[in-house]
């Protein structure tokens, strides 16, 4: 059995997303970010960096196996399931080129806009303005890709695209309509229409 501390935010929905598409046995224990449960001294002790998601394998081989980092989450079950990893080398290096992508270029890039939103920084228009920009061309480059190949990695859906969709629904932040991004439009009904996404993207509008 895996827990997953998670809430249904951008990063913590890849969890769900990933361990409803791996098949494991898994429980999803949510962690609510509202009440600073993030914060409290069990939960650092799984997160020293006090953020959602976190997954404990029970079943790991030498005992229970802790990971944090989303992006190294989804490896692990991708690599335990055998699931949505591209067998291919070429596919499997533009994998991990747009989940790298994703978290050192993508999210670093739309943070500014999501803090705003928050309220934690002040919604200055030019800092406002220079960030929705960015936002625009990180969103124009994926659309560009997914111009290339149905997925990100290529024509299967993989680990990648398990990573970027959830941040989608924080699409409004980002100042994005999809309807002027075709093949990212595409790309997310693919995805949020398969059977293991509805748990990952239950409560939250697609349109
Ligand atoms: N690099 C981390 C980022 C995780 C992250 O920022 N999670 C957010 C929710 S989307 C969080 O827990 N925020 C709590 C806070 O900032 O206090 C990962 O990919 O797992």
């Amino acid at each position: 059995m895996i827990d997953c501390h998670t809430w249904k935010t951008g990063n913590g929905r890849k969890a769900i997303l990933m361990l409803a598409e791996s098949g494991l046995a898994h429980r999803i224990i949510p962690v609510d970010l509202s009440k600073g449960q993030h914060k409290t001294p069990e939960y650092t002790k799984m997160n020293p960096n006090q953020v959602i998601p976190t997954i404990i394998d029970n079943d790991a081989p030498g005992g229970p196996l802790t990971i944090f980092e989303s992006g190294a989450i989804l490896l692990y079950l991708a690599e335990k399931s055998g699931k949505l990893l591209p067998t291919n080398a070429a596919e499997r290096a533009a994998c991990y080129q747009w989940m790298f992508w994703h978290s050192a270029t993508f999210v670093p890039g739309v943070i500014p806009l999501h803090m705003m939103a928050q309220g934690r920084i002040p919604k200055e228009p030019t800092a406002e303005q220079a960030a929705l920009a960015r936002a625009k061309a990180l969103y124009t480059m994926l659309e560009a890709r997914l111009g290339q190949s149905a997925f990100l990695a290529g024509a299967q859906y993989s680990v990648a695209d398990v990573m970027m969709s959830p941040m989608l629904t924080r699409r409004t932040w980002h100042g994005i309509d999809l309807a002027n991004f075709p093949n990212l439009k595409r790309w997310f009904e693919a995805i949020t229409a398969r059977p293991a996404a509805k748990e990952a993207f239950s409560d939250t509008p697609l349109a």
